[in-house]
């Protein structure tokens, strides 16, 4: 879609309780997105979701490293890991997608970072690349040559989809009113979007697409 006939998959990041206003890692404005993106998923015939899914000893966990805190850094395999709070443990109601979005296209749920070694930013691959969520077979069996990203955080587990996405060849727009970032220092979003664009992907407003 969009300028082009090829393929397209829409990929919807990380849009769970965890990371929406009252949860244990709430993105500002992040319940945004939901409205935005439910009116993009009509448009796309193939929809797959990313799920943050962590054991609840998983190393990204500031409570699993004595005396540390949030926004602190470890290494976690080989990595420098910023350290979180408990959020989107295994079975909890903070793993689960914000029942206001649409689930009901969904091809396929990619979890992640169910290896308490290392963290999972992005949909494809862990951190440290060795596990793979099997998302790039799964769109490319499918013929998808195009993807749109939208979701939570911009500046974290997005940015990492996109870059991904771009790396196994992807076409890749981010739609840029269907994220919202963690903004840890206050310019990581821009930043992060300044880093997908010079990677190669396009920005485009949501309202461009359901023109289309
Ligand atoms: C995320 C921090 C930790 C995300 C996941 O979905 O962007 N951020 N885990
Ligand atoms: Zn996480």
């Amino acid at each position: 879609m969009t300028t082009s006939v090829k393929k397209s998959a829409l990929i919807i990041v990380d849009v769970q309780n965890d990371f929406l206003p009252g949860g244990a890692l709430a993105v500002r404005e992040g319940d945004r997105v939901i409205p935005v993106i439910n009116a993009l998923q009509a448009k796309f015939e193939l929809i797959v979701a990313t799920q943050d899914w962590h054991p609840a000893d998983h190393g990204s966990f500031a409570a699993n490293h004595p005396g540390k805190v949030p926004g602190q850094f470890v290494v976690l395999a080989g990595i420098d890991q910023v350290l979180w709070p408990v959020h989107c443990v295994q079975g909890s109601k903070g793993a689960d997608f914000h029942p206001d979005l649409v689930q009901t296209h969904w091809k396929k749920v990619f979890r992640k970072g169910s290896n308490p070694q290392v963290d999972s930013y992005s949909g494809f691959y862990d951190n440290n690349r060795m596990g793979d969520t099997g998302m790039a077979d799964f769109l490319k069996e499918q013929g998808v040559e195009e993807v749109f990203v939208v979701g939570i955080a911009t500046d974290y587990c997005v940015k990492f989809t996109v870059l991904d996405a771009l790396s196994e060849g992807f076409a890749t727009w981010l739609v840029e009113d269907a994220v919202r970032g963690v903004n840890l220092e206050k310019d990581d979003s821009i930043k992060a979007l300044q880093e997908m664009e010079q990677a190669g992907a396009k920005t485009i407003p949501s309202g461009l697409v359901l023109q289309d």
